[in-house]
């Protein structure tokens, strides 16, 4: 196939766009020439951690938000990949809620079994891209970190998987100038261990400050308040978290908040959520929208209405993340392979606007899952991505949100049974709040040193 086809970023939604390919061609496909340019020096995205906050060693944004210590806010089982299980990769089930580098590992996996780390160039952020309708080419430009070269290439098509969770959305409350302890975003939240001992204020009610908070309080932070704008996020808290409306102002060492009360506090971390952010498209290929499940422009959630040579992967708010990619890549490599005709723009946005008349509709997190997962049903259906159990994961989502509200410390030390091969996840060897080591080998191993490490 003469056709060449840009991807922006080597994360999970980069990965599944790769391995897509590859598998077409595994079974005869002829495939067009791939080129993954990844900003970062290895692949798996957000799972590729880092200990750089603010610029990266070539001056370029940090990429990472994720945290050492960070383990699956969600059961694996809802996350498996359909072509690659966890027990392929681990010769055996693992526990349900792995620590990142666990996750990472899993990733790296399949991609590494399929050969396609040849086609990714690292140290290479994209820095623009622009469409020339006369010649129906992208011209991609990007940054050769490891040769300090800029270099443009033209490419047919252009899939962006940069991600959604790296640029901070970061509010201001009046007194911030002023206040005496340190303000961050959970962008570079990094160690919970810098919290012991204090007091911190949480801003924001959803995965990031339930999370991060749970970490503060597991490594030893003093008091934890978590405030919120919209509704609380209503857990039943350890005795040193509580949980007001929002802030209103600070001062050199207190919070106050819109019930009049007020806490001193030590430090604040916004969880305040992130940025759809993409500097180097133009404005005609640029998406803009807000965390959402059903961001428009995007015909199935992934073709650019405007140029259907441009593609976008995992641009949703996400209950389901690494196999919803994974639908979303498939599609669109069946649309580059012209296997999947695409209709009229009028008609793929007449598409678009029922999917989202219904998530307007969405109330509950029940219908809000359910509503992702006939989404991906829909995508896999026209694709041979490997066809998988979506009731399964929702009623997966279902205990997982049960056992959240039922003790949200102890909700990790559940198990699950895989809706890839039917094997229950055994129990993991420590509870979640007292293995304070989270690397892989603590995570496989017996469980005789995880306590100690992290002190
Ligand atoms: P990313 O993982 O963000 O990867 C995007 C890639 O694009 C990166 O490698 C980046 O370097 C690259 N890139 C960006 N811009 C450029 C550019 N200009 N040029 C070249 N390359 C570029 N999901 C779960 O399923 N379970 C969890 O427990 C979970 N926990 C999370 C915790 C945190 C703190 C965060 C932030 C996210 C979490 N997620 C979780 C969601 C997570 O974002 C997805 O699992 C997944 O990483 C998304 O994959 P992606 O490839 O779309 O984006
Ligand atoms: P989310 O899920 O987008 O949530 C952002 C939260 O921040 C949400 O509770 C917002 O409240 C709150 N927010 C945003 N702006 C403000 C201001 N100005 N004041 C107070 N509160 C505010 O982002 P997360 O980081 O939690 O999660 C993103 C991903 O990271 C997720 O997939 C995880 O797996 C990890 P709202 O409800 O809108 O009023």
């Amino acid at each position: 196939m003469n056709k060449r086809v840009a991807i922006i970023g080597a994360g999970p939604s980069g990965l599944a766009q790769l391995r897509a390919f590859q598998s077409a061609q595994a079974k005869g496909a002829d495939i067009p020439e791939l080129v993954c340019f990844e900003k970062q020096s290895d692949w798996g995205g957000m799972w590729n951690y880092t200990w750089r906050t603010g610029l990266d060693e070539n001056g370029e944004p940090v990429h990472g938000s994720m945290y050492r210590y960070l383990w699956s806010n969600g059961p694996k089982e809802c996350l498996e990949f359909a072509d690659y299980t966890f027990e392929e990769h681990f010769g055996r089930q693992i526990a349900s809620y792995p620590p990142r580098e666990v996750l990472w590992d899993y990733i790296k996996g399949r991609v590494e079994k399929a050969d396609v780390r040849k086609h990714i160039r690292f140290n290479t952020p994209v820095r623009n891209v622009s469409y020339d309708a006369a010649s129906a080419l992208f011209t991609v430009t990007v940054h050769d970190h490891n040769t300090d070269t800029v270099y443009s290439e033209t490419f047919d098509y252009v899939v962006c998987a940069s991600g959604h969770f790296s640029t901070p959305k970061v509010p201001e409350f009046p007194g911030f100038k002023n206040f005496g302890g340190r303000v961050l975003h959970a962008h570079d939240f990094r160690d919970a261990l810098e919290f012991k001992d204090k007091d911190i204020l949480i801003v924001g009610a959803s995965y990031s400050a339930e999370d991060i908070g749970s970490q503060c309080y597991k490594y030893g932070a003093r008091s934890i308040t978590s405030c919120y704008r919209t509704a609380p996020m209503g857990f039943k808290w350890p005795e040193n978290w509580e949980e007001k409306p929002n802030l209103t102002h600070v001062d050199v060492e207190n919070a106050y908040f819109a019930d009049g009360s007020s806490k001193r506090i030590d430090a604040i971390i916004l969880c305040t959520g992130y940025l759809h952010h993409f500097p180097f498209l133009s404005d005609d290929l640029r998406l803009k929208t807000d965390n959402r499940l059903w961001p428009l422009n995007l015909y199935k959630g992934v073709v650019w209405e405007d140029n259907p040579q441009f593609f976008y992967i995992g641009m949703q708010d996400q209950w389901y993340s690494f196999n919803m990619f994974d639908a979303q890549a498939w599609y669109v490599r069946d649309i580059i392979l012209g296997r999947i005709p695409l209709p009229a723009k009028e008609e793929m946005i007449a598409d678009s606007l029922k999917w989202r008349e219904e998530e307007l509709t969405l109330e509950t997190a029940q219908e809000m899952y359910e509503y992702q997962g006939s989404y991906i049903l829909h995508l896999i259906e026209q694709t041979d991505y490997p066809t998988f159990d979506i009731d399964g994961v929702n009623r997966t989502f279902l205990e997982w949100k049960h056992h959240k509200k039922e003790n949200i410390m102890t909700f990790r030390d559940h198990s699950y049974a895989s809706l890839m091969t039917g094997t229950m996840a055994p129990p993991h060897h420590t509870p979640w709040l007292e293995a304070l080591d989270d690397s892989l080998e603590a995570y496989l191993g017996t469980g005789e040193s995880d306590v100690k490490q992290a002190s």
